[in-house]
């Protein structure tokens, strides 16, 4: 049976990251599994929680994608799923993503655009940005996404070995799709129910991360 790691990314989220990982424990009873929480030196309980409910810590200086980036690659499992620490992702579904790489697909990516999937936290204009950047993506790079900025996701360790990810911000999750679509990666989707985040703030800027998105779209071309 492959190991499983999850890798949860962290910035202040001491209310929300106990319970996150006893739903991944509960769920992941019977498999070989880790939790790796990278943390971005968050001035709160967060690390001490976490360790406490078992997760390895590291730590990152940078952003969420710098903190997913390390986390895989610290990763030892053979199968690698990036979550977040909120609660908006359903524990359960982890089920479905490691399924995904064990049918032989390289990243299994949730979207919350397909049947079955859907979200409680995605604002208007997140969800306008949202689809003018999937269908930009697709246009410019010959993909069929129906979500992008979504970060409930697995990996097969290969294709974290091969995908070469550098972004070290909100544009991760965008540089993650357009990347595995260049090297001809198997990409499934699987539907995916987002969840309101449970406690405290969200982190991402919709202007200024919604730039960024954009950059990491144009970069990659060519
Ligand atoms: N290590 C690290 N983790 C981060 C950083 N920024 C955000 N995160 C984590 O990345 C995950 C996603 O960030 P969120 O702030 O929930 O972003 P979001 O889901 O778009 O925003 P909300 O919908 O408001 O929750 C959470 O687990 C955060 O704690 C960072 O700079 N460093
Ligand atoms: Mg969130």
């Amino acid at each position: 049976m492959n190991r499983i790691s999850i890798v949860i990314p962290t910035l202040n989220e001491e209310k929300n990251i106990g319970a996150a990982i006893g739903e991944v424990k509960r769920v992941l009873r019977g498999y070989d599994y880790e939790i790796i929480v990278v943390d971005g030196h968050s001035r709160d309980s967060t690390v001490g929680i976490a360790k406490r409910a078992g997760a390895r810590v590291i730590y990152d200086d940078y952003g969420k994608g710098s903190a997913l980036i390390k986390g895989m690659h610290a990763a030892r499992g053979g199968i690698i799923i990036s979550m977040d620490a909120d609660m908006s992702n359903k524990p359960e579904e982890l089920k479905l993503l490691i399924a995904g790489i064990e049918a032989g697909y390289d990243v299994c990516v949730g979207s919350r655009f397909l049947v079955g999937g859907g979200s409680d936290d995605m604002p208007l204009v997140r969800k306008f940005g949202n689809k003018v950047f999937v269908m930009l993506v697709n246009l410019l790079y010959g993909s069929r996404y129906t979500d992008l900025c979504y970060g409930y996701r697995s990996f097969s360790r290969r294709a974290v070995r091969e995908l070469r990810l550098r972004e070290k911000g909100f544009g991760i999750e965008t540089e993650m799709n357009i990347l595995a679509q260049k090297k001809h990666m198997r990409i499934l989707e699987v539907p995916s129910y987002e969840k309101r985040r449970a406690n405290g703030e969200g982190k991402l800027q919709s202007l200024s991360d919604g730039w960024r998105i954009l950059k990491t779209i144009v970069r990659n071309i060519s």
